[in-house]
C-alpha cells in the first residue's frame, strides 16, 4: 500500500480539534498507524494466521472498523477454505472510498471476496461468522455501547468462532499507567514524531479514544458469554486478545 508520510500534527495548531477519520487522515493512514501503534504489523500478520485457523467454509469473516483493509487483506491471504467471504465495515467514507479503489485496481483474482459496507458497526447485522476482528476499533466507541456490540458479535459467531480484539490499554496502577504512556511516547519519538506532534495528537484523541484495562475487557467478554478471553500480544500499552465462543 502506498503511503504518504503523516505530518498532520507537525505544525502548531491554534486549536486542536477532536480526531476524526477524514480525508486528511485516510491519505496518511498506513504511515500514521504503523508509526503510532507498537506492534501493528505483527498484529496484522497474526490476524492472517488466526483467520487461516478459524475461517470455516461457507462462513463470514468480519473486519469491523476496517480503515484501509489491512486486516482483511491479511485474512484473505491466509484463508484456504472454500466459499468464505470477508465483510469489511467502516463508517468513514474517506477510508472506504480509498479501500474501494484499492480493491478495484487489483489485478490478481482471489477466491475469497472482500465486500465493503459503509456503516456504523453498532447498526450492522453479524451472522454466520467464523472470525470477527476489531483491530483498534472498539476503543473509539462510547464505553456504554461496547457491551451490546460484543453481545451482538457473540450471538453472530458460529460455535467455536473467535473474536480478535486489539486495543490501547489503560492500567489500574497509576505508576504503571504513567510508565506505559511514557514508553509509548518514546516509541513514537523513535518513529520520528516530534514532541509537538505527540502532544497535539494526544490532545486530539482525548475523549475520542477511551482505553479500558484488560481486566475490564475480559469481564465484558465473559459477561456476554465468551468462554475465555486471553492476551496473545502486548507491546507497552497496546495489546491484542482472542475471545473464544
Ligand atoms: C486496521 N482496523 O488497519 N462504525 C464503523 N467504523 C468505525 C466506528 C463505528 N462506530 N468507529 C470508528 N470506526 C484497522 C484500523 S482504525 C484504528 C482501525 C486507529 C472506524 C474508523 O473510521 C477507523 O477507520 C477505524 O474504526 C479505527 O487494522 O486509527 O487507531
Amino acid at each position: 500500500m502506498t503511503s504518504i508520510k503523516d505530518s498532520l500534527y507537525s505544525q502548531p495548531l491554534g486549536q486542536v480539534n477532536g480526531f476524526a477519520f477524514d480525508e486528511n487522515v485516510a491519505q496518511v493512514f498506513p504511515d500514521m498507524i504503523q508509526r503510532s501503534v507498537p506492534g501493528y504489523q505483527t498484529i496484522i500478520a497474526a490476524i492472517g494466521l488466526l483467520a487461516g485457523r478459524f475461517a470455516k467454509p461457507q462462513s463470514v469473516c468480519y473486519d469491523l472498523g476496517c480503515s484501509l483493509g489491512a486486516a482483511s487483506f491479511s485474512m484473505r491471504q491466509n484463508i484456504t477454505v472454500e466459499n468464505c467471504r470477508i465483510i469489511a465495515i467502516d463508517n468513514s467514507t474517506a477510508m472506504l472510498t480509498r479501500l474501494e479503489s484499492i480493491l478495484a485496481n487489483e489485478t490478481s483474482r482471489h477466491s475469497t471476496v472482500i465486500e465493503l459496507q459503509c456503516a456504523d458497526i453498532r447498526d450492522v447485522v453479524i451472522e454466520n461468522a467464523s472470525i470477527v476482528v476489531l483491530n483498534f476499533t472498539l476503543q473509539f466507541l462510547p464505553v456504554e455501547d461496547r457491551k451490546s456490540l460484543l453481545a451482538k458479535i457473540y450471538n453472530g459467531l458460529l460455535p467455536d468462532g473467535a473474536l480478535i480484539i486489539s486495543e490501547k490499554l489503560a492500567f489500574d496502577d497509576a505508576r504503571q499507567q504513567t510508565l506505559q504512556i511514557d514508553l509509548h511516547h518514546a516509541f513514537k519519538k523513535a518513529q520520528g514524531y516530534s514532541e509537538l506532534e505527540i502532544s497535539q495528537k494526544r490532545t486530539a484523541l482525548e475523549n475520542v479514544l477511551i482505553p479500558e484495562t484488560f481486566a475490564q475487557h475480559q469481564q465484558h467478554l465473559k459477561s456476554v458469554g465468551f468462554s475465555s478471553a486471553e492476551l496473545w500480544f502486548q507491546y507497552f500499552n497496546f495489546a491484542s486478545f482472542i475471545a473464544l465462543k
